[in-house]
């Protein structure tokens, strides 16, 4: 009986766990020290551009349908007046035709650097899945990429600690998108954050019940052993 209490804790705890995990996948961002000598990026003193690509069509597109330019500003100037908001983008919702190409011009205006990192593309053609901007304080990085022909809605943020979570997160949508994401800047409510931590709350209720009920058991039946 001790056993399965255990056992059933144990899962609990680790379904609890993947739960948390699963939010939150940084392991792609950081490239190996190999990877930052690798054709698919170019940095210098002003900062990084990572998997551009101007030329290669996504799987499904027939040529380039269009090309579409955004010059995006990032530092504490722009962000929004909320709560725990300390930096942000001058934009933080763009819309694009599928199969577009899309040129960015990132300006940093604040002193420490800032990234506009765009998750999701397709692993064929970009490593990892991003297409990464990265200026070093007051500098200005240029960089391009093809979108897909689906419809998607893609996640672009800073990595650096702590940015993200204090505004630097926006959406970029393809075509028709998929969706809005939550917590953005002025265009989505934080209503997930209170989902996540209601998520694991209820796993925790639900493993306290199960975990109960098996001590209950326990005893009722040590109960009517021992008489
Ligand atoms: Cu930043």
């Amino acid at each position: 009986m001790i056993r399965t209490m255990l056992f059933g804790l144990l899962a609990c705890h680790a379904l609890v766990s993947v739960n948390v995990s699963a939010q939150v996948d940084h392991s792609a961002h950081m490239p190996s020290h190999d990877e930052h000598e690798s054709h698919d990026m170019l940095f210098d003193r002003s900062g990084m551009v990572m998997n551009a690509n101007s030329t290669v069509l996504p799987r499904g597109c027939e040529n380039i349908s269009e090309n579409v330019d955004f010059t995006i500003r990032a530092g504490t100037d722009y962000a929004i007046e909320e709560a725990g908001r300390v930096f942000g983008y001058s934009q933080y919702d763009f819309q694009v035709p599928a199969c577009s190409r899309v040129n960015i011009v990132f300006i940093n205006e604040d002193e420490i650097r800032h990234q506009w990192m765009l998750h999701g593309l397709p692993r064929y053609l970009y490593p990892q899945g991003m297409f990464h901007l990265e200026a070093s304080g007051g500098e200005t990085v240029r960089g391009s990429f093809i979108v897909p022909a689906d419809d998607a809605t893609y996640l672009v943020h800073c990595d650096v600690t702590q940015h993200m979570e204090k505004g630097m997160k926006a959406q970029f949508i393809v075509g028709k998108g998929s969706g809005t994401l939550w917590s953005i800047p002025s265009v989505s409510a934080d209503f997930k954050l209170d989902s996540r931590s209601s998520s694991i709350a209820s796993w925790l209720l639900f493993c306290s019940t199960i975990s109960a009920f098996i001590l209950l058991m326990f005893f009722v039946k040590k109960g009517f052993s021992a008489r």
